[in-house]
């Protein structure tokens, strides 16, 4: 099993209610208000590792909840916050809004966290909304609840060196002789199913290492074990092509360059472009050095290593020839894009529209935001709900909108007359 894309669902926490509550105490017939706040809702965070290249752990687990925040409680008790919820991903995982496809966040840099979504506030005690008219407030806010997200991970890994070439060229024997990777290695083709990676230190250079499964020709239209691949050698500085110059399967070691570099370009660009060290493998075979003389002169510019992977011939050549290399190239950066975040209702903004007949209907931010407090069948909260109309200059657009004394205002899913 190897998983490198998946989607979630994610949940911040609700925000705790605000308590209604009066103080109460022998021979204090009227205390105040005394009702706490709810607590926050737990946030969502991601952070990344290098402990984990694949996204695996997430086959079984797919849904994950921030603990909400508590209700408050008499006696100006606050409300506990909810736990957040860390979330570990490989470095490299893109996160994207499911719905539109759109980057939320690169998990680049491992240890960074990384706010998903933010827990729901929690609502004010009855104690905020005491005033010298309305001593004895009923009401108070209701926390802050949270929507459920859809989430997709895609893990784009991120190395030095990208390996590639055709199936059984000796890719992952390459790999395990130059870095503490294990890789399996057999005579066949598709011995690597998934990516491996390993860490390769050469005298003070240390570079990361990317070995994938092999391509083959028609890999551009999902041949063989197709493009899958190919997105974890894209975040990388350059490639090895590596090509068994042997021909004992009967290829030709020319046309295998030329096959994997189509496969490249179909794929994508600018990996085709990427600066490439060629590495004639298996040179331990019969016909090797004949063809590594003809593949030379095909290829006259091009940075040829010949190498016997298996015994570690040419190594320490290839090696040179990769840091040389790698020390002239910029370090892979992360994605550009324009981050996407989730919508906040934009607690300000209203709209007045006149449905005719005498209705008018009020909606956006400020109405879900005022109605998050008012409970109405209290009168007083009613007052206040209307004291706010007023002062956020609601009921001045409904006036300029047409409203009259007596028409019907509709504000979700609450009905009331219209009177100035
Ligand atoms: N004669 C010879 N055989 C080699 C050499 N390097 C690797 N091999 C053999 O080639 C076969 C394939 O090696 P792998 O490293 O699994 O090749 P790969 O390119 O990773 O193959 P896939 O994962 O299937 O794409 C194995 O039997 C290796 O022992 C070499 O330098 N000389
Ligand atoms: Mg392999």
């Amino acid at each position: 099993m190897f998983i490198d894309k998946v989607k979630i669902y994610v949940k911040s926490g609700n925000g705790g209610n605000g308590a209604v509550s009066f103080h109460t105490e022998k021979y204090v017939p009227n205390g105040g208000p005394d009702g706490g706040d709810g607590g926050k809702g737990g946030d969502i965070i991601l952070v990344a590792t290098k402990a984990k290249n694949t996204l695996n752990d997430f086959h079984f687990a797919k849904h994950f909840r921030a603990q909400n925040g508590e209700n408050g409680a008499p006696k100006r008790s606050y409300g506990k916050q909810g736990k957040d919820l860390v979330i570990t991903v490989p470095v490299g995982t893109v996160v994207r809004d499911f719905e539109s496809g759109k980057i939320i966040t690169d998990m680049f840099e491992e240890d960074k966290p990384f706010v998903l979504l933010k827990g729901g506030r929690g609502g004010k005690g009855n104690t905020h909304f005491k005033t010298s008219t309305r001593q004895a407030p009923h009401f108070s806010q209701t926390g802050e609840k949270t929507i459920e997200r859809e989430i997709v991970l895609e893990l784009k890994t991120i190395a030095d060196v990208g390996l590639i070439g055709f199936p059984n060229v000796g890719k992952s024997t390459l790999l395990s002789v130059i870095s503490e990777a294990k890789p399996k290695i057999a005579n066949y083709h598709f011995t690597t199913l998934s990516p491996n990676l390993g860490v390769v230190k050469f005298y003070d250079s240390e570079f990361v290492v990317a070995d994938i499964p092999g391509l083959i020709e028609g890999a551009g239209q999902g041949l063989g074990l197709g493009h899958e691949f190919l997105r974890h050698i894209e975040r990388t500085r350059c490639l090895v092509h590596v090509i068994d110059v042997s021909g004992h399967e009967g290829r030709d070691p020319y046309q295998d360059y030329l096959a994997i570099n189509e496969e490249l370009a179909v794929y994508s660009e600018e990996l085709v472009k990427r600066p490439q060290i060629i590495v004639a493998n298996k040179m331990d075979m019969p016909d090797s050095q004949k063809n590594l003389e003809e593949l030379k002169s095909k290829l006259p510019d091009k940075v040829i290593v010949p190498l016997t992977a298996i015994i570690a011939e040419g190594i320490e050549e290839l090696m040179k020839q990769i840091v040389k290399l790698i020390e002239s190239l910029p370090p892979v950066t992360p994605l550009e894009y324009e981050p996407f975040e989730y919508e906040t209702i934009n607690r300000e903004h209203f709209e007045v529209k006149n449905m005719g007949e005498g209705i008018f209907e009020v909606s956006g931010g400020l109405m879900e935001e005022l109605g998050r407090r008012v409970v109405f069948d209290d009168s007083e909260s009613l007052k206040f709900f209307q004291k706010m109309l007023r002062q956020k200059g609601v009921i001045a657009a409904l006036r300029k909108a047409g409203a009259e004394d007596g028409d019907t205002v509709v504000i979700g899913d609450i009905e009331f007359d219209f009177v100035d």
